[in-house]
């Protein structure tokens, strides 16, 4: 596989060089080139490389800057981080989003799980922020991604809940026992954000 040069090493030889290996072993650029026509050597050295920064560099630098940052890897499931500061349900969402992540969005028991077990280690917290709300119609609760719920996976919602209590709800919040609750957006919580692997 690529393995990253060292700082200072001159970056376009070896990239050329990684990107002759990943030609040859994935054919990718070579088929590009076929479609494009009479793509230049140049061009095709071109596209060869943007492949390369995005799927070999970035991936690697993106994953050692989420661990760096706290993330845990969980594996086959994904990144998550606990974060332990109070915010409302919007600025949690922006905290996330400037990760790169999102706002925790449980998809399936095994998931589930594993928030339980992030958790685990905060006792005296009863709930925090996650992925979910009901913005767009009163009641039609949706993830951060657009999905409803049941079809992202999970909607094991918590005795009583949703209750859209005083009328004032619309955010998407999980108990300890991973269950869901709907909360005023405005109250503060620690929150969770994922990154899916
Ligand atoms: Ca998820
Ligand atoms: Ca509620």
């Amino acid at each position: 596989m690529v393995v990253l040069p060292a700082a200072g090493v001159n970056m376009k030889a070896i990239n050329w060089t990684v990107l002759t290996t990943v030609c040859i072993l994935t054919s990718a650029c070579m088929t590009q080139n076929t479609n494009g026509g009479n793509d230049s050597d140049h061009e095709k050295y071109k596209y060869c490389d943007i492949v390369l920064q995005k799927t070999e560099i970035t991936e690697k630098e993106w994953v050692l800057n989420l661990l760096a940052k706290g993330y845990k890897l969980y594996s086959g499931m994904g990144y998550y981080k606990v974060y332990n500061i109070s915010l409302q349900w919007g600025q949690s969402w922006q905290r996330c989003e400037d990760d790169g992540t999102h706002l925790l969005i449980i998809n399936s028991e095994a998931e589930a799980n594993v928030a339980r077990e992030i958790v685990a280690a905060y006792p005296s917290v009863h709930a925090f922020h996650i992925g979910f709300h009901d913005f767009f119609l009163e009641g039609q609760y949706v993830t951060v991604h657009g999905q409803s719920l049941k079809a992202a996976g999970y909607s094991k919602w918590g005795s009583g809940q949703p209750d859209n209590y005083g009328d004032r709800e619309n955010c998407g919040a999980m108990r300890r026992s991973a269950t869901l609750a709907d909360i005023n957006c405005s109250y503060t919580y620690w929150f969770i954000c994922e990154r899916e692997r």
